[in-house]
């Protein structure tokens, strides 16, 4: 066996008036919640520090650079790295990133027991748009405030496993955990701020986005013989809902633990990477069934290509 102690650890919301120093408390004592239940590994959603500050536009794109961080651990998140290594826990993050070029990621971090960052990913499915859209009920600008992910989908060896990260909507694309896949990935870790209803067609409500969120990251699970580890940022944030649906799957595709509600909270699950064994062993042995040949136009292609 092959253990990780693995705590999803949801944040209820942030409103926009919430400084880091009182998210990053928040997050500690949810790290104290899961370190009193053993955990080896916390992590937290997608944009963790803020609120999902893409909903709200700016004519200058640069006045959204206070809702970035320009260096990692900073004088907000020392105290969560500080008791990280407290704890000896490993843990994972997003944040939004702001590079000395000035480049704009969102960004997520893998961390190790001793408070090393370790991994970093940068989310490569920015859904959304990039202008006001008077259309839309709510707007979700993350196509204005980032740029798409320049790292690929890389894995790590941490915590006697392999070890991967995808944020918020790269859960929906299968491209994402089969590029991790292929790498051997034993659980990927996710956050995500999904809003219960979809800006462009109001009649889907939180149920149908619950069922596709739960859908795409059991399948994602089951196909690729892995662990999956996803955490929402929940509830009401200055009047903009978004679901909870904190869960961690097995590498069956099944879920063994759900936190309910949208508040800050944490669930603890025992994850054994060797239950990942016998799926890559059989129907998803990658090197005996795979016919790549066929694949081209995954890579080939972004839109439809009709027949004639
Ligand atoms: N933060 C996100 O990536 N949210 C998307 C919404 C816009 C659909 C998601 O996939 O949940």
């Amino acid at each position: 066996m092959r253990v990780i102690r693995t705590a999803a650890a949801q944040l209820g919301p942030i409103q926009k008036a919430e400084g880091r120093d009182s998210v990053v408390a928040r997050m500690i004592a949810l790290m104290d919640e899961a370190k009193s239940q053993d955990a080896d590994l916390i992590v937290y959603p997608e944009l963790a520090l803020t609120t999902f500050f893409p909903r709200w536009y700016h004519a200058d794109r640069a006045e959204a650079d206070p809702w970035f961080e320009r260096e990692m651990p900073g004088p907000a998140t020392a105290p969560l790295f500080a008791r990280a290594r407290q704890h000896g826990m490993a843990m994972s993050f997003g944040y939004a990133e702001l590079t000395p070029e000035g480049r704009h990621f969102n960004t997520s971090i893998l961390v190790d027991r001793g408070g090393a960052i370790v991994g970093k990913y940068r989310k490569v499915h920015l859904p959304g748009h990039d202008e006001f859209d008077p259309e839309r009920t709510h707007q979700h600008l993350e196509k204005r405030y980032f740029e798409p992910g320049d790292l690929g989908f890389p894995v790590w060896r941490m915590l006697g496993g392999i070890l991967g990260m995808c944020i918020c909507n790269d859960r929906r694309w299968p491209e994402t955990y089969r590029v991790m896949g292929l790498q051997g990935v034993e659980m990927v870790v996710l956050g995500f701020n999904t809003p219960s209803v979809n800006s462009q067609r109001n009649a889907e409500g939180i149920e149908e986005r619950l069922f596709h969120h739960r859908l795409s990251v059991q399948a994602g699970a089951y196909q690729n013989a892995t662990w999956v580890v996803a955490v929402a940022k929940a509830g009401s944030e200055d009047g903009h809902h978004l679901t909870g649906g904190t869960l961690i799957v097995d590498p069956n595709g099944k879920i063994v633990a759900e936190l309910p509600g949208e508040a800050d909270g944490v669930i603890v699950a025992a994850c054994d990477l060797d239950e990942t064994r016998f799926g890559k062993e059989t129907i998803f042995d990658f090197a005996r069934h795979r016919r790549p040949e066929h694949y081209g136009r995954i890579t080939a292609q972004t839109g439809v290509v009709l027949p004639e």
